[in-house]
């Protein structure tokens, strides 16, 4: 045996190790008193994070890989995006128009600027919370970064349904969802206890009840003017 092959030989034992150790948290969650089309009529839950913190561990370390939120066809992609505290995230213009990405209410305060197509812009989310993130231009685009101080989180799918790996141990489960208040979230808060074997949690009711859909303002706090005359680079597309 070559010292090659008995260097790989123990990456895959460790590598089996790490994967026997990770037991599976699933779940599933459901979305009430939505005044939101898409999560009433369509029984649409996807959108709401599921984040797992090692109790009595300290935060990780921030990945060294950028996190990518793009911007193609005057839509933010992905529309929610959980990071690590500390990620660097690249917001790449697709489009043949300027985009803008900014946020002034909540979480970390940021704006890139006007910036042209083809090129990208990066910030790095320190801070943890919900940014709200919107186009200065575009008053429909809208997103959010959800910075969070674990590696250990997931995005529902459209039935809701959630898995995460983690190693067994003792954590605290949070919820995070655009369109529930603060106090909702909170009372979704749980100590979950993660056995070799995984675990299947209650479903998640996440109720809607009390947020307010207010219209967001432009980054100098006034109302958006007109949208600009684009129609000819998105035949079909809405301003
Ligand atoms: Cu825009």
């Amino acid at each position: 045996m070559t010292w090659r092959s008995l260097t790989f030989s123990s990456l895959a034992i460790a590598l089996a190790v790490s994967i026997l150790q990770a037991a599976d948290v699933s779940g599933t969650v459901q979305i009430r008193d939505s005044r939101n089309g898409k999560a009433a009529k369509r029984k649409d839950f996807s959108g709401a994070v599921i984040s797992l913190k090692p109790v009595g561990q300290p935060s990780p370390a921030p990945p060294a890989k950028h996190a990518v939120m793009e911007q193609r066809t005057k839509t933010f992609t992905p529309h929610v995006l959980p990071v690590v505290a500390g990620t660097a995230i690249d917001f790449p213009n697709f489009d043949p128009i300027f985009h803008n990405a900014f946020s002034r209410f909540s979480g970390q305060v940021f704006d890139v600027g006007l910036y042209p197509p083809g090129t990208s812009r990066t910030v790095r989310f320190t801070r943890t919370g919900a940014v709200r993130v919107f186009c200065n231009i575009h008053s429909d685009m809208t997103a959010v970064i959800l910075v969070l101080n674990t590696q250990y989180f997931t995005t529902t799918v459209k039935d809701g349904g959630f898995h995460l790996d983690v190693p067994p141990g003792n954590y605290d489960l949070a919820v995070f969802h655009e369109r529930a208040t603060d106090e909702i979230l909170q009372g979704l808060s749980q100590r979950v206890v993660v056995g070799g074997d995984g675990i299947k949690l209650a479903p998640i009711t996440i109720s809607e009840a009390g947020y307010l859909l207010a219209p967001h303002k432009n980054k100098y706090g006034q109302e958006y003017g007109p949208p600009p005359d684009d129609k000819v680079l998105y035949p079909g597309v809405r301003n």
